[in-house]
């Protein structure tokens, strides 16, 4: 089987942090992939050390950050992510679990900035030169109760963009709604309302017949 990419998407606190390190052991005990298999975990922004200090300001700069200037930052941190570490290790069969990736530039800045959305298109054709996910999990929850989640984390300091008010991670999360129901075969909605080990068994099963697919392929 080649590489994959596998991204998980959704507003703050919807469990993709949680996920993607179930799925990874997962995926590495299933038996699905061949034993010497990589199974990578990534994030957006921040998936490589430039990316780091991009993630940094992004998300804690004290300067307000104006909003082509912000849609710019994520851009040049994907395009870093993409050329140094997904490529590379997609030509070598990994699997990678990232995430966050292009839509969530169409759903934050997009939708939450309402920036122009051909504008976003071009961008994300710029910085990923046309690398599209194989398989995109959407973890939907309501965004009252993920931000209440995100907010009760031991951890728990807000940053820049959760503290942006309601009706922008609302607005956000329409955006995932509408990607998903314009990319039906490369998104898959999950409830994500769930216990993580029933939000888990949603995730397997479709990776599960996703995985064989691929293999015949
Ligand atoms: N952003 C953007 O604007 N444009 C872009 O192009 C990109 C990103 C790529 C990155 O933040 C920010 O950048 C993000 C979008 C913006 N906005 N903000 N803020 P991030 O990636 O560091 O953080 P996040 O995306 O907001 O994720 P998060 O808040 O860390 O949440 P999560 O990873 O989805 O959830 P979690 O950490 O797995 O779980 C949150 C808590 O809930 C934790 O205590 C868990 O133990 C608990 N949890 C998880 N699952 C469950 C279930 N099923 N039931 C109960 N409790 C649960």
């Amino acid at each position: 089987m080649q590489g994959k990419l596998i991204v998980f998407e959704g507003v703050e606190g919807s469990g993709k942090t949680t996920q993607i390190q179930r799925t990874q052991t997962w995926l590495l005990s299933s038996g699905l992939l061949h034993p010497n298999s990589q199974v990578v975990t990534t994030r957006e922004p921040g998936g490589t050390a430039l990316g780091q200090q991009l993630r940094q300001i992004l998300l804690q700069s004290a300067e307000p950050i104006q909003d082509r200037t912000e849609l710019l930052l994520y851009a040049a941190d994907r395009a870093q992510h993409v050329e140094a570490d997904l490529r590379p290790l997609l030509a070598k069969g990994a699997v990678i679990l990232c995430d966050r990736y292009t839509d969530s530039t169409v759903a934050y800045q997009g939708y939450g900035r309402q920036l122009d959305q051909i504008l976003i298109d071009q961008l994300n054709q710029i910085a990923t030169g046309g690398l599209v996910s194989d398989l995109t999990f959407w973890l939907d929850i309501e965004v009252e109760l993920g931000l209440s989640r995100a907010r009760s984390r031991a951890s728990a300091s807000l940053d820049r963009i959760e503290r942006a008010d309601l009706s922008f991670h609302q607005r956000v999360q329409q955006g995932f709604s509408q990607l998903a129901i314009a990319h039906p075969e490369r998104i898959v909605r999950i409830d994500a309302s769930q216990s993580p080990d029933a939000v888990s068994q949603q995730i397997q099963q479709v990776l599960q017949a996703r995985l064989q697919d691929w293999s015949r392929s």
